[in-house]
């Protein structure tokens, strides 16, 4: 690697991992860099100031967190039967986990499905009534009857009320679901390869994790669904907003986690954007939702959510993995 090369890559590091990450890494990274000095001098006010600042009986702590080398850990946990993943005999959505999904159901279970059920049985029994009360057998002279204002004024009103109290909730949950992430928000970049899954971790260093399938016998010896599990998971922290990016790489595919209420498409030469907030740690199972090719139905998705601190020594398992960013106020 020539120097030009050494100091191209030392700069775009540095500005990647910002300075909780020279802290991290600091004595291998500052040691290599020729633009050492100028992160030295930046880090060394933040390193300094907590030890000056400490206590006698803090201080040890306060080594113990500067320790070089955390390698992080990471066990991936084992699904929950019937959540995060399709259930037998399952005809109805399958249990949400984040307050978007919670909206969606409610709007579906609350508001969509008493209405079309009332509506379909309303005009069933209208047409038995005039099937049996207006037929030629019962009615031998027929009635001349061909207007009635107060019955004309009631069918066009009447629909239209109806369409008014479901486009209030309606239009809430469209928007809801296309909220920006607020600021701060952990970014993950959902990359969809004929046919598999990348995750990019912008905020913590820049690594990819590419997930493919687990072969059917792997996936049952792990006690996962069979055809829904992968090799690597894309984990996340649970509990805060999450940045979702998408794009595809060589065709549409599409990210869709339906026990997260999650579905984008993943567009080559276009970042779409969505915010995933999932409300408890687990495991939870998605699929290729667009038609990509020969493969596309064994191209699963699997979110690992845990918590924070869990999260961010996954983060330190990871190549160039780095943990800095403060996790974003959830939303209200
Ligand atoms: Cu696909």
């Amino acid at each position: 690697m020539s120097l030009a090369d050494t100091a191209r890559s030392m700069g775009k590091a540095f500005r990647t991992f910002g300075v909780a990450a020279a802290l991290t890494f600091g004595t291998q990274a500052l040691a290599a860099a020729p633009a050492a000095p100028v992160a030295a001098e930046a880090a060394a006010p933040v390193a300094a100031a907590p030890a000056a600042a400490a206590s006698d009986s803090a201080a040890p702590a306060v080594a113990a967190e500067a320790a070089p080398v955390d390698k992080g850990y990471y066990t991936p946990m084992k699904p929950t039967a019937g959540k995060g993943q399709p259930v037998d005999k399952g005809w109805t959505f399958q249990d949400q986990y984040s307050p978007i999904g919670e909206e969606g159901l409610w709007m579906h279970d609350v508001i969509l499905m008493p209405i079309i059920v009332a509506i379909s049985i309303l005009v069933l029994v209208l047409l038995l009534v005039v099937m049996a009360k207006f037929n030629k057998r019962a009615n031998p002279v027929a009635s001349k009857t061909s207007h009635n204002t107060l019955i004309e004024v009631i069918w066009t009103l009447v629909p239209v009320l109806i369409l008014v109290v479901i486009a209030v909730p309606s239009i809430r949950l469209l928007a809801h679901q296309y909220d920006p992430a607020p600021k701060g928000a952990l970014t993950v970049k959902v990359t969809g390869y004929q046919w598999y899954w990348g995750y990019t971790y912008p905020d913590n260093g820049g690594f990819e994790v590419i997930s493919n399938m687990l072969p059917d016998e792997d996936a049952v010896k792990n006690g996962e669904p069979a055809q829904l599990a992968v090799d690597n998971r894309m984990v996340v922290p649970a509990g805060e907003p999450i940045r979702i990016q998408t794009i595809g790489s060589d065709v549409i595919h599409a990210f869709a986690v339906p026990s997260l209420w999650f579905k984008l498409d993943a567009v080559p030469g276009r970042i779409n954007e969505k915010v995933l907030f999932i409300k408890e740690p687990g495991v939870y199972y998605g699929q290729c939702s667009e038609l990509c090719g020969a493969r596309h139905g064994y191209m699963p998705i699997a979110v690992e959510a845990l918590p924070r601190d869990k999260f961010e020594a996954w983060v330190k398992t990871q190549p160039g993995g780095t943990v800095g960013a403060a996790p974003a106020a959830p939303a209200a």
